[in-house]
């Protein structure tokens, strides 16, 4: 896992060699003259697509984050020192993703009404698959050749991934080389021994798809040391349901709120900045902020998350971040 210096970005997108990277198997070496693309199963026309047909179709972008689910549980389950924010929430990124709809795609192979799953396959050594069920995905999905204008980068699916906004990272299939249309889902690894969440009743919540309103702090934090005197809290603040639609930030624990400056543009799906001014006192302060995405979903606060999964759990923390200021001002993640 390579991660993204969140705290160093400016604006919302991520250049290609800084977005993050995740890769369970190594990075394929791929000939983009032999690639191809197999779509089959519940379709009426069976088709196999090259570069060039792909490329001759018409083609969509959109910005959006992509963002591992994973992301951040290292760093809230151990006191490990040296949390940056990178440390803490660098897998996630924000690009611009160019290439077709799915459903275009789709449509050319002629889905059958009784398809309701996508099997997304790569061309990885451990031919990494993901079942996705079409009608969580097919109002933006996109089989992407191009990232921030240029075309993909071998690390990030190079000569085409599916990109699913606002949906967890690992779905997102890169080196794609084939789509299955079926009626139920494959049950592969990567969604059975991995990626889901155990509830506290014991239950696993499977295809737990949607990356959930969330926001992070990139400025004060560590290894910042502030002095008395005025400061900008500044941070990103993202949803998979939608746009951002504000972002609190609290300066004395959670005891009291105070509604932050978004900065345009406040695009769905796609990692949104936000600010407020702050006159720093000395002393103590615990800095926190908690986002409201478009459908009214409030970030959970860590106690809030502790009692919808067991412990343990490894996948979806959005819990609300908070950063420590010392007596010195030091700044320090907390939780
Ligand atoms: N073929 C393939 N696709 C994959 C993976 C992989 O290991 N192999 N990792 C997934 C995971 S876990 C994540 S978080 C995203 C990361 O995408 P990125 O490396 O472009 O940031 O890719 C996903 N797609
Ligand atoms: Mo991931």
């Amino acid at each position: 896992m390579a991660t993204t210096p969140i705290q160093d970005q400016e604006g919302i997108l991520t250049p290609a060699d800084l977005h993050f990277t995740r890769h369970h198997a190594g990075v394929p070496v791929i000939d983009p003259s032999r690639w191809k693309l197999y779509v089959h199963g519940l379709v009426a026309r069976p088709r196999v697509f090259d570069l060039a047909d792909l490329r001759r179709l018409p083609s969509r972008s959109q910005i959006c984050f992509i963002e591992c689910s994973g992301n951040g549980v290292s760093s809230l389950r151990g006191r490990r020192p040296g949390r940056t924010p990178q440390v803490v929430d660098g897998a996630t990124s924000c690009a611009e993703w160019t290439g077709v709809p799915l459903s275009t795609l789709l449509r050319e192979a002629g889905a059958l009404p009784s398809a309701r799953w996508l099997l997304a396959e790569s061309q990885d050594a451990a031919r990494y698959s993901r079942s996705i069920p079409l009608a969580d995905v097919l109002g933006d999905a996109l089989l992407a050749y191009g990232q921030n204008g240029e075309p993909l980068r071998p690390e990030h699916g190079y000569p085409v991934r599916l990109v699913l906004p606002g949906i967890e990272g690992s779905a997102q299939v890169k080196w794609i080389r084939r789509i299955e249309l079926g009626e139920a889902a494959w049950w592969t690894r990567e969604e059975t021994a991995r990626y889901t969440d155990i509830l506290p009743s014991g239950k696993i919540r499977m295809f737990a798809l949607v990356m959930e309103a969330k926001s992070i702090i990139t400025r004060p934090a560590f290894p910042q040391r502030i002095a008395a005197g005025w400061w900008e809290i500044r941070g990103l603040a993202w949803s998979g349901r939608g746009r951002i639609a504000r972002v609190d930030v609290s300066t004395d624990g959670g005891a009291t709120w105070q509604v932050a400056v978004l900065d345009e543009p406040v695009l769905p799906k796609a990692h949104t900045r936000f600010r407020l001014p702050w006159q720093y006192g000395g002393g103590r302060a615990v800095l926190m902020s908690r986002a409201t995405d478009e459908t009214g979903y409030v970030q959970p606060t860590a106690q809030e998350l502790r009692r919808q999964r067991l412990p343990g759990h490894d996948y979806h923390h959005n819990s609300v971040r908070a950063w420590l200021v010392e007596d010195d001002g030091r700044v320090f993640f907390r939780s």
